[in-house]
């Protein structure tokens, strides 16, 4: 049996969990809830970097990144379902990839932010933040058209649908407005079951 170290709030042990559900991996992967960012977690004995995802195969190795884990999930039948395209759409695949990682990357910095006590914010990094994820909602509201978003699910569909389901963990991620065919997309990756189990509460 393998471990996977999550917490219930984070995208990237969310698109962890996707693919577990996806892949139907329930009976191989155990998931264990970490207890992060405080002081002397015993979790730290299992992952010294103390993030999550975190996953402990079969023989005791251990991974961490998201996008490790999920491909190393998602290769164990040999059949491969989430990895990005190949050929002529490589680059494509892997430049949208990174836009989205970077759209989550981005709401992660501000996330964090907010969930520290009030008197330790930085208004600063929220604003920088809360500006950056405004532009790159722009610019996925464009990107949604593109034939690699309208295919086969893949790792870019997963973090971006991760990314903007942050909107239930932050009340000031508010990227629908103006953007109706994202809208339109995340409905429909929303309502998929796997996303549907692994959707983040309000609380924090
Ligand atoms: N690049 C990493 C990011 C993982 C990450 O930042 N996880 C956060 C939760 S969203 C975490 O574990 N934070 C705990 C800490 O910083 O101590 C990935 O893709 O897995």
């Amino acid at each position: 049996m393998m471990k996977l170290y999550v917490t219930p709030g984070s995208p990237y042990a969310r698109m962890a969990r996707i693919v577990v559900l996806e892949k139907r991996l329930e009976s191989r992967v155990e998931i264990v809830a970490a207890k992060t960012r405080v002081t002397d977690s015993p979790y730290y004995d299992i992952n010294p970097s103390g993030r999550v995802p975190y996953l402990v195969c079969g023989d005791g190795t251990g991974l961490e990144e998201s996008a490790l884990i999920c491909a190393y999930l998602d290769h164990l039948d040999g059949k491969p379902a989430f990895d990005l395209p190949g050929g002529d759409q490589a680059w494509e695949g892997r430049r949208l990839e990174a836009l989205a990682r970077s759209l989550v990357d981005g709401l992660s910095v501000w996330g964090r932010e907010i969930s520290r006590p009030e008197n330790e914010r930085s208004p600063g990094v929220i604003q920088h933040e809360t500006d950056r994820a405004r532009r790159m909602v722009d610019v996925w509201e464009r990107e949604i058209d593109h034939p690699l978003m309208r295919g086969r699910l893949t790792m870019i569909h997963v973090t971006l649908g991760c990314a903007l389901g942050l909107e239930a963990r932050n009340p000031g991620v508010r990227w629908r407005a103006g953007h109706p065919k994202l809208c339109a997309w995340f409905e429909a990756i929303a309502a998929r079951p796997s996303f549907i189990a692994t959707a983040p509460a309000n609380a924090r």
